[in-house]
C-alpha cells in the first residue's frame, strides 16, 4: 500500500460507544445492545462512518469490560449474540462499519485460561500468564500497577506471583507462548468471519515484556515504573507482524492500536504504511501534557503553545510514513469542553471551536459519545459517586498512603477522573436523561435538561448540527482528508491555526482558545468562509472561542 493510496478508513469518521453508558433498553440501569440498536438512526443522522464499540464481551466488570472472561460471548447485561448479529447487520445496512475492542494484553482472572493456569505449575495453561517466584517474601520486582499497588499478586496455592499491569483481576497474558498467540488469532478470525470491520486494540503496546524483569525507577511514588520494560517491548513488532500475516492481512478491515506511551519513533513502526503491522495508532501526548508528582492526577491545564507543539509534531512527524489519528476524548479521559474549552458561559461556542480544530486536521477523527452534544464533566463531589476502579484506587493510595489532602484529590478527580466521560448519554430532558427508566449504574449529569440530544436535534445551531456539518465537509472535500498540513502562528498563545493544501486549494483554520477578543492578522483577505461557529465574520479579530475556516483557491490570488 502506498502512503497516499485512497482507503475507506482514511476517509472515515469514527464514533466511540461506551455501551454501559449509552442507552438502556430493559430498565436495569445499564446500557445494552438493544439500546444501541434503538439509536442507530441517531448515528446515521450524525453521519459517522464507523462505530467503535468498547468491550461487550462476558466480564466480571472489575474494569467495565476491559477484563474479559470469555471472548466469544456477550456480557449478559448487554444482551445476546443474536442481538449483536442484528446490530452488525443493521449498521451495515445503514452503510456504517463496526469495529470491536480487542483486549488481549490481559484477560480477566475469571477467564477459563487463568482458572486453569492457577491450578498448579504443571497445568497446560500455566504458561498462558506471567508467573514468577518472589524474592524472599517480596514480589519478583518493585513494579507498580497502573491501577495502584504492586503489579504482582501473590498466589498461595503455588507460592508464586503473577503479573498484572492493571488490576489484580486483569492478569497479563504471556505473549512469549506461541499457543497464546494462536488462541488470540483464532478468536480474532472468529469475529472477523462474522463480518466485523476491524479492531481497536487495547494497550497493544504492552504485550511484549522485557524478560529480565528489572526493578523500575521509583521517583516520588511507592513503586517502581514498569513502563520502560513493558511498553514497546523487545518482540512487540514481531508479534504484530505475525498477527498481521496470520489474520489482519486476510480481511478488508481497519485497525487502530491503543499504543499507550507511544513515541513518534515507535508510532512509525506500529503504523508505518509499509511495515505490515497496524493501520493506525492512538497517541496520547496531548492528553498527558500536565502529568506531575501524582502522575495524571493534577488540576493544571497545559499552555496552548504546548498543545500546538504536540499536534504539529505528530502531524508532520507521521506525514509520509503513517496515517494519523485525532481525538479529544474517550472513555478514559475527561470531557473535552471541560478540559480545553469552557463548560460554563461559552460551552456551545467552545465545543464547536474544539470540534473545528480537531476535524479539520489530517487524520481520522474520533468522536466519543456525547462529545457531539458538548457534554461536560460529571461534577461529582463525593467519592461515593465514583465507580471507576482507577479513580477509587488512586484516591486511597494518594490520600491514605501518600498524604495528599482529600480535598485536593477530589478536585483532581473532578478534573481528570475517567468517570467524567462515563456518565450516561443525555438523550432528552425526561428523568435520567432518557438513558434508563431504572436506576442508572452511575449518576446522570445534573445538566441533562439543558444538554441533551433531543433538544440539539431540534435546534439547527446546536453543537450536534455543527458536528454533522464538519463530518459532511470531510466527506465532500478531498482536501480535508488528503491535503497536507502546516501549522502556522506557532508562537501565538491564544490561537490554534493551521493550513491544509491540495492541488491549488488551501484551507486556513483559526481557533481562538480563549474567552477574549484576539487580533489575528493572518486571516486571508480573499478567502471564502467554509464553516464558523459565529454567524457574522470580523475580518481581523477572533471573538471568544471563535473558530473559522477559510477556503482560498490559487486563481483568486
Ligand atoms: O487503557 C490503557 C491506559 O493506558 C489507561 O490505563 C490509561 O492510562 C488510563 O485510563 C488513563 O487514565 C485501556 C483502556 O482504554 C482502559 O479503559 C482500560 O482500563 C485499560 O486499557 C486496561 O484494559
Ligand atoms: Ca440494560
Amino acid at each position: 500500500m502506498a502512503i497516499n493510496e485512497k482507503k475507506w478508513w482514511k476517509e472515515s469518521v469514527v464514533y466511540q460507544i461506551y455501551p454501559r453508558s449509552f442507552c438502556d433498553s430493559n430498565k436495569d440501569g445499564i446500557g445494552d445492545l438493544g439500546g444501541i440498536l434503538k439509536k442507530l438512526d441517531y448515528l446515521e443522522e450524525l453521519g459517522v462512518d464507523i462505530i467503535w464499540l468498547s468491550p461487550i464481551y462476558q466480564s466480571p466488570n472489575d474494569d467495565n469490560g476491559y477484563d474479559i472472561s470469555d471472548y466469544r460471548s456477550i456480557l449478559k447485561e448487554f444482551g445476546t449474540m443474536d442481538e449483536f448479529d442484528r446490530l452488525l447487520e443493521e449498521a451495515h445496512k445503514k452503510g456504517m462499519r463496526l469495529i470491536m475492542d480487542l483486549v488481549v494484553n490481559h484477560t480477566s482472572d475469571e477467564h477459563e485460561w487463568f482458572i486453569q493456569s492457577k491450578k498448579d505449575k504443571t497445568n497446560p495453561y500455566r504458561d498462558y500468564y506471567i508467573w514468577k517466584e518472589g524474592k524472599g517474601n517480596q514480589p519478583p520486582n518493585n513494579w507498580g500497577s497502573w491501577f495502584g499497588g504492586s503489579a504482582w499478586e501473590y498466589d498461595e496455592n503455588t507460592d508464586m506471583y503473577y503479573l498484572h499491569i492493571f488490576s489484580k483481576k486483569q492478569p497479563d497474558l504471556n505473549w512469549e507462548n506461541k499457543k497464546v498467540r494462536q488462541e488470540v488469532y483464532e478468536m480474532m478470525r472468529w469475529w472477523l468471519d462474522k463480518g466485523i470491520d476491524g479492531f481497536r486494540m487495547d494497550v497493544i503496546s504492552l504485550i511484549s515484556k522485557n524478560l529480565a524483569f528489572p526493578d523500575g525507577e521509583k521517583g516520588d511514588g511507592l513503586y517502581g515504573n514498569l513502563t520502560p520494560y513493558c511498553a514497546h517491548g523487545p518482540r512487540v513488532h514481531e508479534f504484530l507482524r505475525e498477527m498481521n500475516q496470520e489474520v489482519l492481512s486476510k480481511y478488508e478491515i481497519m485497525t487502530v492500536g491503543e499504543a499507550a506511551c507511544v513515541t513518534l519513533e515507535e508510532a512509525r513502526k506500529y503504523a508505518g504504511y509499509d511495515r505490515k503491522e497496524l493501520d493506525t495508532v492512538f497517541w496520547f501526548e496531548h492528553m498527558e501534557l500536565c502529568s506531575g508528582e501524582y502522575g495524571k492526577w493534577t488540576d493544571e491545564a497545559p499552555k496552548l503553545t504546548e498543545l500546538k507543539k504536540v499536534f504539529d509534531k505528530w502531524e508532520s512527524g507521521l506525514e509520509g510514513t503513517a496515517w494519523n489519528t485525532l481525538f479529544w476524548s474517550n472513555h478514559d479521559q475527561p470531557r473535552v469542553v471541560s478540559r480545553f474549552g469552557n463548560d460554563g458561559k461559552y460551552r456551545e461556542l467552545s465545543a464547536k471551536m474544539l470540534a473545528t480544530c480537531l476535524h479539520m486536521m489530517k487524520g481520522i477523527p474520533y468522536i466519543y459519545q456525547g462529545e457531539e452534544l458538548g457534554m461536560t464533566n460529571a461534577g461529582f463531589t463525593s467519592l461515593e459517586q465514583y465507580r471507576d476502579i482507577e479513580s477509587i484506587n488512586a484516591y486511597h493510595e494518594n490520600v491514605e498512603q501518600r498524604g495528599l489532602e482529600p480535598e485536593k484529590m477530589m478536585c483532581y478527580l473532578q478534573k481528570v477522573s475517567r468517570d467524567n466521560a462515563r456518565t450516561p448519554m443525555q438523550w432528552n430532558d425526561s428523568e435520567n436523561a432518557g438513558f434508563t427508566e431504572g436506576t442508572p449504574w452511575i449518576e446522570v449529569n445534573s445538566n441533562y435538561k439543558e444538554i441533551n440530544a433531543e433538544r440539539e436535534l431540534a435546534e439547527s445551531k446546536s453543537v450536534f448540527h455543527y458536528y454533522k456539518r464538519l463530518i459532511e465537509l470531510r466527506h465532500n472535500m478531498e482536501i480535508i482528508v488528503y491535503g497536507s498540513f502546516e501549522m502556522i502562528m506557532k508562537e501565538n498563545e491564544q490561537i490554534f491555526a493551521y493550513k491544509r493544501s491540495l492541488d491549488g486549494q488551501t484551507l486556513y483554520v483559526f481557533c481562538n482558545f480563549t474567552e477574549e477578543n484576539v487580533i489575528c492578522n493572518e486571516i486571508p483577505k480573499n478567502g471564502k468562509v467554509l464553516i464558523s461557529n459565529y454567524t457574522e465574520r470580523h475580518s481581523e479579530k477572533l471573538r471568544p472561542y471563535e473558530a473559522v475556516v477559510y477556503e482560498v483557491r490559487e486563481e483568486s490570488f
